[in-house]
């Protein structure tokens, strides 16, 4: 089965076969990760996304990478945090699991996440951590053939949730 790590960085910079994208839904850019994304990529990633017609909260498209190390760029709009009653949770989960599905029916063996929806969607850290933790690990045991996930925290205090998130 494959690795699973948990590391301080920056995504744009990862030579991985596929990074994920906290995308919004209509996968033309915006702020956060999503823009330093975009703009690491160069004009011809939003050229492809704007053909793609937009993405569902929690279902994920992919892109080439163009500018960046990363082969494929995954884009998903996760969920934006109302509370906790309007179905948050279910909607990151499928964000991952969807993520995973796609990089694997890509070829993906290495793929990078960043913390989907915990900035400016504002998903409570520590609970956005478990769910992310428990789906990747679980994607990792479904698809044999993916060799590493790496969840990329953009500061330490991200790394430290998702670390005690996977009882390091
Ligand atoms: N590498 C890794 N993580 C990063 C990077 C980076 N270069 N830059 C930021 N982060 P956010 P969301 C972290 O707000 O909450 C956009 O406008 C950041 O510190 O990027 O899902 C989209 O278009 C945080 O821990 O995504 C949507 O409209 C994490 O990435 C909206 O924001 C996610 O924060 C999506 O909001």
């Amino acid at each position: 089965m494959g690795r699973f790590k948990i590391e301080t960085g920056d995504i744009t910079t990862y030579s991985v076969d596929a990074i994920a994208n906290a995308a919004n839904g209509s996968l033309l850019g915006g702020g956060g990760v999503d823009g330093a994304i975009h703009r690491a990529a160069g004009p011809e990633l939003l050229e492809e996304c704007r053909g793609l017609g937009g993405c569902e909260t929690g279902q994920a498209k992919i892109t080439k990478g163009y500018g960046l190390p990363a082969g494929y760029v995954i884009h998903t709009p996760g969920p934006i945090w109302r509370g906790g009653a309007f179905g948050e949770a279910e909607l990151l989960k499928n964000c991952y699991e969807n993520c995973i599905r796609l990089a694997h029916e890509h070829g993906c063996k290495t793929v990078a996440f960043p913390s989907v929806s915990t900035g400016i969607y504002g998903y409570p850290l520590d609970q956005a951590a478990r769910i992310a933790v428990k789906t990747i690990r679980e994607g990792l045991e479904k698809y044999p053939d993916i060799e590493e996930i790496i969840m990329v925290c953009f500061s330490e205090r991200v790394e430290k949730a998702y670390k005690k998130a996977d009882n390091y």
